[in-house]
């Protein structure tokens, strides 16, 4: 009976974070969408492998936001009337090392990849030749190696980029992606507040960086960039990543850390005192940069641009510090912002964007940032927004930003 209660209790509703899956039919309502507007032949590989393969890879982001398909070797071939899968024979070594994988005849094979048509890798080569018979244009992932073969198969042909369709639709977010977002947002909210409660003077910032990946991993995500823990000097650089030195009370750590869940990924900075306190002079910087951070939030609405000419939330962020206190020489602090203001997230960290202005659906990263080397401090405070049809919906919001909150969220 004890037992039986015991799994019961295991059974029951945890409170974590549940993870958002997408399902199979919108990755084909995904394909459905672009079919309307292709003109043409449209060609992604997924990623190949070595046989040898020990890091994990992960597939090409554009194959995997139309077929959801992860295994190796898969070619995704369509036009605007047919979608075809193309997967490797099975291959006894690969499977040796890799676990078992799919082919073209194995049973079930069209539930499991949603595609009503799904051939041997084999078949690839006759069915493009057939589709461009009745096609003009080829569409394929320029630079990929893949590519190039193409080019070599079909060299009377102009191969066009198939990127820009394909990322015009994956910059705005359906609700699944949005809510897969969330959930890898709210493990990495849940990995900053571990790594603060273990934060001490004397750690080094690897032990950090452990708690965070730790978090990521409980949770069945994993780290969607090498986590950046830089204490006092060190918070200066940008992409900091050696992790090894050790932390000392009266400095504040960047720590610039987040998870990916199901292959969406999320990018969260705190910049956060060791020792519970920060000094006059580095919450004076923070309050700068919450405050341009603020501003960009406040004024962040569909038709709005992160950067160019004209009024821009880089132009808001930047003017607020320009307004807000001074380096040691009397000096704005708006020239110490030193990178881009924010991103497109989703598949990828650095989500591809388009040219023009936001887009309710669309999810992005406001992360200003005061990097002043001969103060020895670095401030970044970074959070992911969802643009909605009226303004912003901070979807990091939780984790708590003010000063006097991080102090108490930090203090022993
Ligand atoms: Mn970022």
């Amino acid at each position: 009976m004890r037992r039986l209660l015991a799994a019961v209790l295991l059974l029951a509703p945890s409170t974590l974070p549940s993870a958002a899956k997408i399902p199979l039919d919108e990755f084909a309502s995904r394909r459905a969408s672009l079919r309307k507007s292709l003109d043409g032949v449209l060609v992604l590989f997924a990623h190949t492998e070595g046989k040898d393969e020990v890091f994990r890879v992960h597939p090409e982001p554009n194959f995997y936001y139309l077929t959801g398909w992860s295994q190796p070797g898969a070619v995704l071939l369509m036009t605007p009337a047919e979608e075809m899968l193309f997967l490797p024979q099975h291959d006894l070594h690969v499977e040796l090392y890799q676990g078992k994988r799919s082919a073209a005849q194995d049973v079930g094979v069209q539930a499991l990849t949603g595609f009503e048509a799904v051939f041997p890798r084999e078949k690839f080569e006759s069915e493009l030749g057939r589709a461009l018979s009745a096609h003009e244009k080829l569409y394929a992932a320029l630079g990929d190696p893949a590519e190039e073969k193409l080019k070599l198969a079909y060299p009377f042909r102009d191969v066009h980029d198939a990127g820009p369709a394909i990322v015009k639709l994956r910059v705005k977010k359906s609700a699944a992606e949005i809510a897969a977002i969330q959930h890898a947002t709210d493990v990495s909210l849940e990995a900053h507040r571990a790594s603060w409660k273990r934060m001490a003077a004397g750690l080094s910032e690897s032990q950090l960086a452990a708690k965070v990946v730790n978090t990521f991993l409980e949770h069945g995500c994993e780290a969607a960039y090498s986590p950046i823990v830089g204490s006092g000097p060190n918070g200066v650089v940008l992409h900091y990543s050696a992790n090894q030195r050790r932390m000392d009370t009266g400095e504040v750590v960047v720590l610039d850390a987040a998870a990916e869940c199901e292959g969406y990924a999320s990018d969260i900075t705190r910049t956060v005192p060791v020792g519970g306190k920060f000094t006059a002079r580095q919450r004076e910087i923070y309050q700068v940069v919450l405050g341009a951070q603020k501003a960009a939030i406040a004024a962040l609405k569909p038709g709005m641009r992160l950067t160019g000419e004209g009024d821009t939330l880089t132009k808001f962020a930047r003017d607020y510090m320009n307004a807000h206190g001074k380096d040691l020489h009397g000096e704005g602090l708006g020239k110490y912002f030193v990178h881009g203001l924010g991103h497109q997230i989703g598949l990828q960290v650095h989500d591809p964007n388009i040219n023009g202005p936001l887009e309710a659906g669309m999810v992005i990263t406001i992360e200003p940032g005061i990097y002043i080397e001969e103060e020895g401090i670095g401030v970044r405070i970074e959070d992911v927004v969802l643009v909605t049809e009226n303004g912003a919906k901070v979807l990091s919001a939780a984790l708590p930003r003010e000063p006097d909150e991080i102090e108490k969220a930090v203090a022993k």
